[in-house]
């Protein structure tokens, strides 16, 4: 055996007359010997005997049928056939990776859960991002809310925080959930469209729930189509409760806020995206963690009494409704790391499984009627979805803290307990574990009463209000956005009555995008403005609601895309590379060919990517250092043409070396403008990656 680790077949393997004999010792039994990348153990079935031939079946003759006692091939196409669960029926298409919360502030005056009661406490943590309606082989930048779960593994038994990247949900009662996931998935007779809100069951559905109002601001916002996992924030959603040591109560809502600002995709981008890169989002991640980028949160809490909950303007167990940052600061209380991605897709990503209802002592539910009825619903889709109810055991969902009871045997049990006594109260000795009355988890005692009904109170009732406060809070760009995503999923919908009522209740959020978004379609007038239970009022402004006014102003974490040719002026690509590492940021290479380019000094640059798998869609900034040959010969590719006209569209930075003017022209890019960079000399390249910053330049397209 080499050392090479590429493996090439031999004439034996392909003919099956023998196999290389491993050096490797036997495995010590009874064990699965996980040696990454190792070929020094020898194949067995999974019953353990060894494998001689791995390429051929066993025949009756060479040229003869296959024989039924081929107990290798059987076992082997037996596990083939079985190795898929069913997906998510919601948040199928996921990612995820392992790291850390650090509690950066102790609270116990607020909750006795155990991680919060001294800073520096330092728990485990697991979080899948996902798209919530695509199915799991969808494309990551649909326009969708984002699921942001985070399994924290306590000393005090595990708890998830099963959020989203928008604050609010669509509905306010649990029941309405299998309703609205039915109507924004495939129609059930013709199987399409996938992963998308732009069709007619959705906003057939959705415009006849005026709750869902506010939330539709968010997801036609940027914030459904984030520039990656590591821009967007996370939400609890609901209003819980801390509960401290004394037993006191006080209302909290989660955040989850990125160390590296918030940024989105333009729509046209993430069209583009979806056929470039369908896995842009986990790769972003990918090869964040695995370059040691490691993405950070801060944890945030907006905690609040029964005064302030009275006080406010609308119910806090209205998941339909926030409380925004100016009225109730977020309190930093820690900070989320993500430093190590999974071994295995299947068995961290696939297999984790995040339930409401998993809280430790010191948290604690409110009455919210979503919160309630996902607190059923997250245990039961884990018992369809892994097949029985010890999926506990399975390392990814196992509790890192003892943990001792007497559920017992079940599909798959992988726990095997010893000892006589599986029931409890017993008097052996050695009986099995024992509640503690003091420190096990009590629910808070909130007092209630009440007729059994079916309602919906009425402090629930304001559907339009809050929207209205979204949109007006967003800069003139981010409200185009919204008309724009408005008019181009109602032109998608073939009924023209459905885009009407939907139309019909925008002039409650706002007169100008309700004109505009009827404009945009063509209809000739406004239809009748849908009646509201209740009128909305103004309310205050809130920033913290925009992306682009908490943008970064810094490169960090970015890619720039470096469009080059042969002959390419190497100092100043070496000056980009440079400015861009000093930045924090990335840099890809984009060469006519895979295998790089000659540079100025005739040094040999690689490429990440050829120009036609490179589009600029794929970067936050782009650069374009070529030679007069290398600008002639891009100039004749339609793909390096879109890679500039595209980066203008989408308002981009954009450097480009002197000869570059020809590509720039023959890509239909007029007047240069202040987003617009020319660099002369290498040191140009600096300032260029600071004003990069900003991230885009707006005025190019407002
Ligand atoms: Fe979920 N949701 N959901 N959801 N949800 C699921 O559980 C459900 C809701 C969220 O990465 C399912 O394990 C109901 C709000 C995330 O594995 C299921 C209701 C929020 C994930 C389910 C909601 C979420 C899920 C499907 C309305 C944000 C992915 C697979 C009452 C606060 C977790 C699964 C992961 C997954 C039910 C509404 C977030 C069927 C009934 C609101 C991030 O149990």
């Amino acid at each position: 055996m080499t050392d090479d680790p590429l493996y090439r077949p031999t004439a034996d393997s392909q003919t099956g007359t023998a196999t290389t004999e491993h050096a490797a010792a036997r495995g010590e039994g009874g064990e699965w010997h996980q040696h990454p990348g190792s070929d020094k153990e020898r194949m067995t079935t999974a019953q353990g005997a060894p494998v001689r031939d791995n390429q051929n079946t066993l025949r009756a003759g060479a040229r003869g049928p296959a024989l039924l006692e081929d107990v290798h091939f059987r076992e082997k196409m037996f596990h083939f056939d079985h190795e898929r669960i069913p997906e998510r029926v919601v948040h199928a298409r996921g990612y995820g990776a392992h790291g850390y919360l650090e509690v950066t502030e102790a609270i116990p005056e607020l909750t006795s859960a155990s991680l919060f009661q001294k800073a520096g406490t330092r728990v485990p943590a697991f979080v899948r991002f996902s798209t919530v309606a695509g199915n799991k082989g969808s494309a990551d930048l649909a326009r969708d809310v984002r699921g942001f779960a985070v399994k924290l593994y306590t000393d005090e038994g595990n708890w998830d925080i099963v959020g989203n990247n928008i604050p609010v949900f669509f509905i306010q009662d649990a029941m309405k959930f299998p309703d609205l996931i039915h109507a924004a998935k495939s129609a059930p007779d013709r199987g399409f469209p996938q992963a998308q809100t732009a069709h007619d069951n959705f906003w057939d559905f959705i415009s006849l729930m005026p709750e869902a109002m506010h939330m539709v601001m968010w997801t036609m916002s940027d914030r459904a189509i984030p520039r990656s996992f590591r821009f967007m924030e996370g939400f609890g959603v609901h209003t819980f409760r801390f509960v401290n040591a004394e037993g006191e109560s006080h209302y909290v809502k989660f955040h989850w806020k990125p160390k590296l600002g918030l940024q989105s995709v333009t729509w046209d981008e993430a069209m583009k995206i979806m056929g470039a890169d369908p896995d842009f989002h986990r790769r972003d991640l990918w090869t964040a963690i695995q370059s040691g980028d490691f993405p950070e949160w801060e944890l945030g809490v907006q905690v609040f009494d029964d005064d302030f909950a009275d006080s406010f303007d609308f119910d806090v167990l209205d998941a339909t409704k926030l409380i925004p940052e100016e009225e109730v600061p977020v309190r930093i209380i820690g900070r989320l790391v993500l430093d190590r991605m999974v071994d295995n897709f299947f068995a961290e990503i696939e297999q984790v499984a995040f339930c409401t209802q998993n809280i430790v002592p010191g948290i604690d539910f409110t009455n919210d009627p979503l919160l309630q009825g996902r607190n059923f619903s997250y245990l039961d889709t884990q018992l369809k979805r892994l097949g029985g109810p010890n999926f506990t055991h399975l390392p990814i969902n196992a509790p890192k803290c003892p943990f001792h009871h007497f559920q017992q045997d079940g599909h798959m049990a992988m726990h095997a307990p010893k000892g006589r006594a599986n029931y409890e109260p017993n008097s052996w000795s050695q009986g099995g574990p024992r509640t503690d009355p003091d420190t096990g988890f009590r629910s808070y005692p909130e007092r209630v009463e009440g007729e059994k009904r079916r309602l919906r109170p009425e402090s629930f009732a304001d559907h339009y209000s809050q929207a209205r406060q979204f949109y007006r809070s967003q800069t003139g760009i981010e409200q185009k956005h919204i008309a724009d995503a408005l008019i181009f999923e109602l032109s998608k919908v073939e009924t023209p009555a459905i885009r009407e009522r939907l139309v019909s209740h925008l002039p409650h959020i706002d007169e100008g995008l309700a004109k505009a978004v009827a404009e945009g379609l063509g209809l000739a007038q406004l239809p009748d403005t849908a009646e509201a239970a209740r009128a909305p009022v103004d309310l205050k402004a809130s920033d913290r609601l925009s992306i682009l006014k908490n943008g970064p102003d810094a490169f960090k974490g970015r890619k720039l895309g470096l469009l080059v040719t042969d002959g390419a002026d190497a100092a100043l690509v070496r000056a980009l590379q440079e400015a861009v590492d000093k930045a924090g940021g990335m840099v890809e290479v984009v060469a006519p060919h895979i295998f790089g380019v000659t540079l100025s000094d005739d040094e040999e640059l690689p490429a990440q990517q050829k120009v036609e798998g490179g589009p600029s869609v794929l970067y936050d900034a782009v650069a374009i250092v070529v030679s007069k040959d290398g600008a002639e010969a891009l100039a004749q590719m339609p793909a390096a043409r879109s890679f500039v006209a595209d980066a203008h569209v989408h308002a981009k930075f954009i450097a480009y070396s002197p000869d570059a003017e020809t590509l720039l022209d023959r890509a239909g890019v007029g007047e240069p403008d202040a987003g617009m960079v020319r660099l002369d000399k290498a040191k140009d390249a600096s300032g260029f990656v600071k004003i990069c910053g900003a991230l885009r330049f707006w005025d190019r397209v407002a």
